[in-house]
């Protein structure tokens, strides 16, 4: 979603300023500018396109500046148009970015409109550029500070002023902010990707934080008003930012994500003698597990869908009872807390604000035994919980996840191990056979992707349909889900899953010749069950997809298209069946042209409710 960068330099900022946007573009946005400022005031230059246009309008128009904010944005209030692009102004002497809504900015407006100030976009937004604006006496820092505790809602903000034209402010509260130092320069930033090069420490920000950079260096109080320090790093712990990523013989991100999944499992997967052993959580991690009596996983999208595989395997492996639920739903509604629930939150980002929120919701409720699982180590979500699965797919770049995925199913899988074992219903033979199967897992994946000139053909004919129907059973529910929301995020084909049985009770209207029914049939107790499914899609006529495994049996004839899945995975199928999906995916909506990496309205990490 939205970015942000900052900087206060001896040197023209702008050109830092550009390719920090350029690094967060992949987060999806709809429109972005830059500011600089001096004493004469802030200038701004901003587009409804790609960084890229914005990128030549500043050489076009020689726009350089030593400090100055910049920003991508994803539209929550006002449509994407230039005028309601960040950065923002109030009265041509103050300009601000901002990451996050303002949930109180309708009685603010009306509280700054009766003290003068005109509005001039839809945003929320302008509401913190008045507001900072209406308490500025010489000191920005100051007012930030004071202006701050009025917002509700969630925030990161940027904020110069024309009166101290070296100097950037910023303050965080519920969306993620950075200050970087550089050697005499300082920034300040959305993420740690977007100023890693230019800056070679980091510190994150702590809720309610506010923080100044200026040529003196950086000053950061906390929410109280004190003057505090926040821990720094090396930027290159937080995974080697500075480098860009390489598409190598790859034609988008997404297909080279989806290729790069054996690998990203097997980083993913312990060391051998660590495999189910609950340190691998935590330190304390045994003494908490033995004492918990249920599970309560809390995610959006497509980790939703992982934690709807992952209570397959909690109840069966581990016979612990596990309920799952869609993060923004579950922190509005009135809920019953057990404080002996292992509370999971899955993110691929560790920032998404529904999850974070939910989370937090159920601390709140007494729930203190938190588990993330989560594929970035320095994530809010990975410092707010109690113990952590470090996923290790490395840098996810399309915004239709996919080894982020596949990497979460297999932490879920370890822990329902792991759990099932403490509670005495894993015996050491089991063990070793979960073990030697997940050790298989990127072979077995790697037989898959050699499916993907079939999958190719078939895309052929999705990429001329307007919907699609997805079904699968059990275990493999979930995928069938996961297949349609893909579908839908980047080819805009409407698609739904239901599990196969559910059909006759009402999608089964929906069947005719041309709608395609992509089927998950893996060899497993529910195969002549979903068989049967089938066969009521046949006789009205619908044209069946099928990955199926190699002994279903199942053969292509008319109306029935048969991939053969290579190999039957038991307990682990549902990572091996959900690949072809994606390559349905990409392939449909690359045969349809779209623009697979960033499709439209969507954004990666989803930081906004
Ligand atoms: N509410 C602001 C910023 C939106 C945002 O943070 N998106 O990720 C706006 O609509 O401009």
């Amino acid at each position: 979603m939205c970015g942000i960068v900052g900087a206060v330099a001896q040197r023209n900022i702008v050109p830092v300023l550009i390719e920090g946007l350029r690094r967060l573009e992949y987060r999806g946005y709809d429109s972005c500018g830059v500011a600089t400022v001096t004493a004469a005031g802030p200038q701004r230059v901003r587009s409804v396109s790609r960084v890229a246009e914005l990128d030549e309008q500043v050489r076009t128009a020689h726009f350089e500046g030593v400090t100055g904010i910049a920003h991508t944005r994803w539209a929550t209030h006002g449509a994407p148009t230039v005028n309601n692009a960040h950065p923002i102004f109030s009265r041509d002497a103050l300009a601000i970015v901002h990451n996050g809504i303002i949930e109180n900015y309708e009685a603010l407006r009306e509280m700054l409109r009766a003290k003068g100030y005109e509005f001039v976009s839809q945003t929320d937004t302008e509401v913190i550029a008045h507001l900072i604006h209406s308490l500025y006496k010489g000191d920005l820092f100051a007012a930030v500070r004071e202006a701050v505790l009025q917002l509700a809602g969630a925030y990161a903000i940027g904020v110069v002023h024309k009166d101290q034209p070296h100097v950037v402010v910023g303050a965080r509260a519920g969306s993620p902010l950075v200050v970087g130092y550089g050697e005499g320069e300082y920034f300040i930033a959305s993420d740690a990707l977007a100023i890693a090069g230019s800056a070679n420490r980091v510190s994150y920000l702590e809720e309610g934080d506010v923080c100044e950079i200026s040529l003196e260096g950086v000053r950061i109080a906390d929410r109280a008003g004190n003057l505090v320090t926040r821990e720094s790093r090396d930027v290159q712990a937080y995974g080697g930012y500075g480098d860009t990523v390489d598409l190598g013989p790859y034609r988008h991100y997404m297909q080279k994500e989806i290729f790069e999944q054996p690998r990203a499992i097997s980083d993913t997967i312990p060391a051998l003698d660590e495999a189910f052993d609950p340190v691998l959580f935590g330190e304390n991690a045994a003494e908490v597990f033995e004492g918990i009596d249920s599970i309560l996983i809390l995610a959006c999208g497509t980790s939703y869908y992982a934690g709807l595989t992952a209570k397959y395997w909690l109840e069966t492996v581990a016979k612990i009872r596990t309920d799952v639920e869609i993060a923004s739903e579950y922190r509005y509604r009135e809920s019953v807390p057990n404080p002996r629930s292992l509370v999971v939150t899955i993110s691929q980002s560790g920032e998404t604000a529904d999850t974070l929120a939910a989370l937090k919701h159920a601390q709140s409720l007494g729930m203190e035994h938190t588990l993330a699982v989560c594929n970035v180590a320095t994530s809010a979500m990975v410092r707010l919980t109690e113990f952590t699965f470090l996923t290790h797919a490395g840098r996810e770049i399309g915004v239709a996840s996919t080894k982020a995925f596949t990497t979460q199913l297999v932490g879920l899988f370890i822990l329902a191990v792991t759990l099932g074992k403490l509670r005495g219903h894993v015996n050491a033979e089991q063990e070793a056979g979960y073990l030697k199967l997940l050790r298989h897992l990127p072979a077995a994946l790697n037989g898959v992707l050699a499916l993907e000139p079939q999958i190719i053909a078939w895309s052929e004919e999705f990429a001329r349909k307007e919907n699609a129907l997805f079904l699968g059973r059990g275990l493999h529910y979930p995928i069938a889900l996961e297949g349609a929301l893909k579908l839908k995020e980047i080819s805009y084909i409407h698609a739904e899953a239901y599990p196969a049985g559910e059909l006759k009770h009402g999608p089964l209207a929906l069947v005719t010749e041309a709608m395609p029914v992509v089927t998950v049939a893996p060899n497993d107790a529910l195969l002549e069950k979903l068989k049967s499914n089938m066969q009521e899609v046949r006789a009205r006529g619908g044209q069946l997809y099928v990955f199926a495994d190699a002994d279903t049996h199942i053969t292509s004839e008319e109306g029935i298209h048969v991939i053969r899945m290579p190999e039957h995975y038991g307990l682990l199928s549902p990572i091996l069946h959900v690949v072809p999906l994606q390559l349905l995916a990409y392939h449909t909506a690359s045969a349809r042209g779209t623009d697979v990496d960033k499709p439209r309205n969507l954004a990666k990490s989803v930081t906004v409710e």
